[in-house]
């Protein structure tokens, strides 16, 4: 069958074309006009005088002429709402300075100098939490991308690197922790209950990887000997109370220091590793050189409390940011354009270590999952970039799943051409040429080149280039010859509508259909806008299985029956192939069922089809449950949608949901037993009771659409018995989405069991907002009232408001209501946190690839966004970009 209905270009509805009135425009930044900063500042001290409600900045710096740059008659420090209290030029006071939007602009001969500025910040007031702010009583920083410029005047660039040394001092009742970057290396008591600490970090960082922390925290405290004997203090600090829920977060830590030793060579280079966990932070975390600042959610964990997932975004995250110590920090960017060669890079190597951890096969599925159900729509709507954009108006809205997961998947394929060993080779000489410099993508490239002997001269394209490419795949059979023939097509995305080929790397193997065998797996590069390969010795057609392990991020396009389908789903021996080969089967049936409609005797066999293939599933004992999972998941609507020019989101949701109902019906006893076998063995932190309580769910899911009664009642009973997250999460998503006595009780109940327990009643907000209940947009409007709600805290804005955006029947709910409600939420948000603001407008801005009436109205939302005066930049970029 033909899933090829992806479009060419972004654009839908022609007849809404019409651009809204715009707001005076904040200016666009193009990677094109990069110049070095005219100034080193080899020497930063700063010096906090600390409270909550006022702190006091002291910011000195020793500055000289850059000798890469030809002179210059001013010093210009960026600042963001920012006031000096006094400025000092070589110790005498100075007033011949100016403001210009928001900078602080010195004339100052291109020589040596020392320049002191002081500030005074007020971090209670600080909702955008970016610079220092007031978390629960306790003060820290986020600074990356441009968050320095809120504490001190300071050229807030990535290339301007500096050592830095910060003395702060505060109440000692109130903040009886003081920590910053590197080593502590001075303490003491001042008067009237205060004590200082100073510290300094002997590593030369820019200003992004700035952080200070204080407040009332204690620490689980740990030690690791790196490879070539440095003992490393570990800590993680969090609130009192929270000590016994960082034991995983510590061992996740010890592991990524010895995978990234083994595997890439890389040691850590303080005597000290801090991670301080703060309920109130605007994304997951970050990678602050010796003091990592992460989002509780990424830190805390019981099996009472972390599902298995949550268990793995902990280890995963804590790998990434220790990772940064090299990928980002050691050898840092030259602008934000380059971003992704710390992200990319970074991310890629976090999916790596979890492969290591969690085994290889589940953790890949589970990474293309997310690539497609994020980063493909990204890529083909209007906020489509290169993983190295060539401009922005406001960097903070770039870091997307395109510059991480896409640039992962970029410098994955370099891998898989170059082989593990050779790859390694060329990271090792990226470090080595690179080590503390900010560095560019094509440096990174270049050392690939170098380093693993590859040539990169038309992969470079992947750098510069937006867009999914589409593969198109056909295999022909004559005699003793199957031929395969390739073709690649880049469709247009905005600013770019014409594209050129790029070298893409396939693995395939051909099954022999009799034995079920293939003749060993290759890899295929295709080099240019089309390829033809001719394969002897097979009397018989065989059955192609291609892009095995997700080899290169594309869109394979290809008519292929649902009988060859069905076998790679039983046969295939590369785990990932087979499961795309059950969401190939299930999303041509979808596709088809929404696209034009089947007939009935084509959707009977179409559904036989995909019931025989699960029956399968559920029986293969040589599979385990994790596998058994992945392989249960039916595609998501948005990967649906993502295969039609434009689509009704009602269609596709009614379409899904009678399918998973009919398997549901056809599959009851097969799924209960199932569920009874796997209830056996769902208790502990194994791998076999984590893929059993994966099954679990499964079953359930399947069995709510076709008993919804009898799941009822055993997700009731599941919940009631449940002895991890894991399990009463499942229980509760599934009854979320029914009708009846069982639902209320157990959300009252799951609300009075964790109220003190804010992540978890982020969950219990969650999964009222992405449920299936046909009044999901009723519960969201009187959860954004719960007294447990709240605008200011990032975490409760996005259980409550992206678990609702992302529920495709709530929020493309045919009154328009959902679209509505996100709105209303932007608009609200803005002033407070324009960066969480931003985050909600891409479901939006999606209107060009939905059904006309639906569109307008998301449209018309947008538009009552843009028409609002006073809008940050970064919703303005958002806003503005979706309707242009
Ligand atoms: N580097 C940080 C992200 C900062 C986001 C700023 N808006 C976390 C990470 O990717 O590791
Ligand atoms: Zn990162």
């Amino acid at each position: 069958m033909d899933i090829a209905r992806t479009p060419s270009t972004p654009d839908g509805n022609p007849e809404m074309a019409d651009a809204p009135p715009m707001p005076k425009e904040p200016p666009v930044i193009r990677r094109e006009d990069y110049t070095p900063f005219p100034w080193l500042v080899p020497v930063t001290r700063l010096e906090f005088e600390l409270g909550i409600e006022s702190t006091r900045v002291t910011c000195t710096l020793a500055i000289e002429p850059n000798p890469a740059v030809d002179g210059a008659d001013v010093l210009r420090l960026n600042g963001d709402g920012l006031e000096p209290v006094s400025v000092e030029i070589d110790g005498e006071g100075a007033s011949d300075w100016r403001m210009e939007d928001g900078d602080l602009v010195i004339p100052l001969a291109h020589e040596r100098h020392e320049v002191t500025v002081v500030t005074r910040i007020a971090p209670a007031e600080n909702s955008q939490l970016m610079g220092l702010y007031a978390s629960n009583g306790m003060l820290c920083t986020q600074c990356e991308a441009e968050g320095f410029r809120r504490i001190a005047f300071f050229p807030d660039r990535p290339d301007v690197l500096s050592t830095y040394t910060v003395r702060m001092a505060g109440p000692k009742d109130q903040f009886p922790v003081l920590l910053s970057n590197g080593n502590r290396v001075a303490t003491g008591e001042g008067e009237d209950g205060t004590h200082w600490a100073e510290w300094h970090d002997p590593w030369s960082k820019p200003s992004y990887l700035f952080a200070l922390v204080a407040g009332d925290l204690v620490a689980r405290t740990d030690s690791f000997t790196t490879m070539n004997g440095r003992a490393v203090e570990l800590n993680i600090y969090v609130r009192e109370g929270d000590l016994p829920r960082t034991q995983h977060a510590m061992e996740s830590l010890k592991k990524s220091m010895r995978w990234d030793e083994e595997t890439f060579g890389r040691e850590y280079d303080l005597d000290l590793f801090n991670i301080v966990a703060v309920g109130d932070f605007n994304m997951g975390a970050m990678e602050n050189k010796g003091l990592n600042v992460f989002n509780t959610k990424y830190v805390l964990a019981d099996p009472e409390t972390a599902t298995d997932g949550d268990y793995d975004g902990i280890e995963g995250v804590i790998a990434h940011e220790y990772f940064h110590n090299w990928s980002g920090n050691r050898v840092t960017c030259r602008d934000w354009f380059q971003l992704s060669l710390k992200e990319g890079f970074t991310v890629l190597r976090d999916q790596l270590f979890s492969q290591d951890m969690q085994g290889e096969a589940v953790k890949r599925i589970e990474d293309v999952r997310l690539l497609r159900s994020i980063q493909f729509p990204e890529d083909s709507g209007p906020l489509a970039h290169p993983i190295r954009p060539d401009s922005f108006r406001e960097i903070s809205n770039f870091y997307t799943s395109t510059i991480y997961n896409k640039g992962a998947e970029v410098i994955r394929m370099m891998r898989t051409m170059a082989g593990p060993q050779a790859f390694r080779q060329g990271t090792d000489l990226y470090f080595e040429r690179h080590d503390g410099e900010a560095a560019t993508c094509e440096d990174f490239v270049k050392a690939m080149e170098d380093g693993a002997g590859l040539d990169l001269a038309q992969f470079r394209r992947w750098y510069s280039q937006a867009g999914t490419p589409k593969v198109e795949v056909a295999l022909a059979h004559d005699g003793d010859t199957a031929t395969l023939t390739l073709g690649q097509e880049i469709p247009a995305t905005p600013g770019q509508l014409a594209k050129l080929p790029m070298p893409i790397p396939l693995k395939l193997a051909l099954f022999d259909r009799a034995t079920g065998k293939h003749r060993g797996e290759q890899l295929v590069v295709l080099d240019g806008a089309d390829k033809t390969i001719a394969f002897d010795g097979f009397a018989d057609a065989p059955v192609l299985s291609i892009n095995r392990g997700f080899s290169a991020p594309v869109s394979i396009e290809r008519a292929v029956s649902a009988d060859d389908l069905v076998f790679l789903a039983a046969h295939d021996d590369d785990a990932f192939a087979r499961y795309e080969a059950m969401q190939e089967l299930i999303v041509g049936h979808l596709v088809a069922e929404v696209g034009g409609g089947l007939s009935d005797t084509d959707r009977d066999a179409g559904r036989a089809a995909i019931g025989g293939a699960l029956e399968a599933i559920l029986a293969d004992e040589g599979l385990d449950d994790q596998m058994r999972g992945e392989l249960m998941m039916l595609p998501s609507q948005t990967y649906i949608a993502e295969q039609l020019l434009v689509s009704d989101p009602g269609r596709i949701h009614a379409a899904r949901e009678a399918l998973k109902a009919w398997l549901g019906v056809r599959l009851e006893d097969a799924l209960a037993a199932l569920h009874e076998r796997a209830s056996k063995l769902s208790d502990g932190m194994t791998a076999e009771a984590r893929g059993a309580r994966k099954v679990k769910t499964q079953a359930l899911v399947y069995l709510a659409a076709g008993s919804p009664e009898r799941a009822a009642k055993m997700a009731a009973a599941q919940y009631d018995a449940a002895t991890t997250m894991t399990d009463r999460q499942g229980a509760l998503m599934v009854l979320c989405g029914l009708d009846g006595i069982e639902r209320t009780n157990k959300l009252i109940d799951f609300y009075n069991r964790y109220r003190n327990n804010a992540l978890v009643i982020d969950k219990w907000f969650s999964l009222q907002a992405a449920s299936l209940h046909p009044a999901a947009i009723e519960h969201v409007k009187a959860l954004a009232k719960h007294p447990d709600f709240s605008l200011r805290n990032p975490n409760r804005v996005r259980s409550l408001y992206m678990a609702f955006a992302g529920n495709p029947h709530a929020f493309h709910d045919a009154s328009g209501e959902g679209y509505r409600i996100i709105a209303d939420l932007i608009l609200a948000l803005d002033p407070l946190n324009a960066q969480t603001a931003a985050r909600f407008v891409p479901p939006l801005g999606r209107w060009r690839r939905v059904e006309p009436g639906r569109a307008a109205m998301m449209r018309s939302e947008l538009e009552r966004i843009a028409a609002t005066g006073g809008l940050s930049r970064d919703t303005f970029e958002q806003v503005s970009r979706s309707l242009g």
